[in-house]
């Protein structure tokens, strides 16, 4: 059921299906060699009392899947694709939909993620591009229905313009924190119109590259008040989405403000919105940031910031941000054991922020990718339903804490007491703490079972 767009026609005197000659891709199991199908994520299967697809909510991402030509630093586009053969227009905005529908229903992602920016080009004036956007949206609202995909989220990009270049709300021109909170609003006004179940905000270049000429005193003034008039603008229009904040260390600016978990809930505190703003935590932005996925997701839930996943890996021999498909199942146990064992993601999902590589250059090569990602989710989801039916883990974790149970850990939480009377024990009562093992190795001779 295609829809009649206003003029791919006329670009190429025919309606052209770029994934024509792939069909929606089936569970086959392991035993099957066919490379276009699931080995391991059977959607209606039940894990842990609800099926695959209610656990793992897959997202495909529009940008690097759809809009992305496959430049790099030293390259231009190597993916020739018919909806950016002749620019960023109207016309090809149209079709990238229609073909990006196309590909979220074969792939059977429940969901799908966009920019303002992946979906629609800018105008002459923010007047036109603000109704370049809301045509496409017009039209995405319509391909939602006819195919029962959903939003997980929407996304403002307020770093790629060069208006940007020195940060959008953190910009030291006013202007330009005005500008952003426009795209913002219109985003997030139809990110709430589509039903979208999170709303996220990436910072981009909310940081700086030299102090030399930074006033970070009010760059992150004026970025809390970004966040405080955001989360008032959800209330206002009664979207029932989470916010969150995506945490990464740097790339593009050099210091980002929101450069970790810790950074990101930091921000949040400095502008009195732990209530309102979760976390939407990449896999290969916790790399860089010199921690582990699991590390994040932990400090997440920890302080009950955990919102939403864009899942994806780096490369250990690569400085930057690869943004590739996941594959590593060892990888992710720990961080999925961590989410499945504390309630799942809830409104979150599983976003594939993740981009194919540049010589991936055939229609199947997305599929290829975005299957590879979702067996491995699904391997480790099956794994760790053993881990968490098992119970092994939280007897050694829960016994290495035990004594906090005692007399002496209530005592020291008791808010009578005081570093002096806790002190006092000490002499009193003769206390000498007894090392005991981490048994580290013992555990990690555990987790191997699983896998
Ligand atoms: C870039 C970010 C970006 C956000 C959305 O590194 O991961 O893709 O997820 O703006
Ligand atoms: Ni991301
Ligand atoms: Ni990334």
């Amino acid at each position: 059921q295609r829809i009649i767009y206003l003029s791919s026609t006329s670009v190429y005197g025919e309606d052209v299906a770029y994934f024509e000659k792939i069909s929606e891709i089936q569970f086959e199991g392991e035993i099957s060699n066919n490379p276009l199908s699931f080995k391991y994520y059977d959607e209606n299967k039940i894990v842990l009392s609800k099926t695959m697809k209610e656990h793992l909510r897959f997202a495909t991402c529009y940008w690097h899947s759809f809009t992305w030509p496959g430049l790099d630093p030293f390259g231009g586009p190597t993916l020739n694709r018919p909806w950016m053969k002749s620019g960023n227009t109207m016309e090809m905005a149209e079709l990238k939909l229609e073909e990006a529908f196309d590909f979220f229903s074969k792939i059977t992602t429940p969901y799908f993620c966009f920019h303002d920016r992946d979906i629609s080009p800018e105008g002459e004036t923010y007047a036109e591009t603000q109704k370049n956007f809301f045509h496409i949206i017009d039209l995405m609202e319509k391909k939602m229905s006819q195919t029962g995909v959903k939003l997980l989220w929407g996304t403002a990009n307020a770093f790629s313009h060069k208006r940007f270049m020195a940060g959008a709300s953190t910009n030291p021109d006013p202007e330009v924190f005005a500008y952003a909170a426009a795209q913002v609003k219109d985003c997030m006004n139809a990110t709430n119109r589509l039903g979208g179940e999170n709303y996220v905000l990436w910072g981009g270049r909310e940081g700086y590259e030299t102090i030399l000429n930074t006033n970070m005193k009010i760059e992150m003034e004026n970025l809390a008040r970004f966040l405080e008039l955001v989360v008032n603008h959800k209330h206002k229009i009664g979207f029932k989405g989470q916010i969150l904040l995506e945490p990464k260390p740097h790339e593009p600016t050099k210091h980002q403000y929101d450069f970790d978990s810790a950074s990101c809930l930091a921000l949040i505190r400095k502008a009195g919105l732990e209530n309102e703003i979760k976390l939407n935590i990449e896999v290969n932005h916790a790399t860089l940031s010199g921690h582990n996925f699991e590390h994040e997701i932990a400090y997440a839930i920890s302080n009950n910031v955990l919102g939403s996943i864009d899942i994806n890996r780096g490369d250990t021999l690569l400085g930057w941000d690869t943004d590739q498909f996941p594959n590593n199942a060892h990888d992710l146990l720990m961080p999925f054991y961590y989410i499945f064992s504390n309630g799942g993601l809830k409104q979150g999902g599983l976003n594939f922020d993740a981009k194919i590589r540049r010589q991936s250059i055939d229609p199947e090569d997305l599929f290829y990718a975005h299957i590879g990602g979702m067996d491995v989710a699904a391997r480790v989801l099956l794994a760790v339903e053993k881990m968490i039916n098992d119970k092994i883990l939280p007897k050694y974790v829960d016994d290495r804490y035990s004594n906090w149970n005692n007399e002496l850990g209530t005592f020291i939480h008791d808010k009578n007491n005081d570093l002096e009377s806790i002190a006092s024990k000490v002499i009193n009562e003769n206390l000498e703490p007894k090392p005991k093992s981490g048994q580290q190795e013992l555990l990690e001779n555990i987790l191997n079972k699983y896998l």
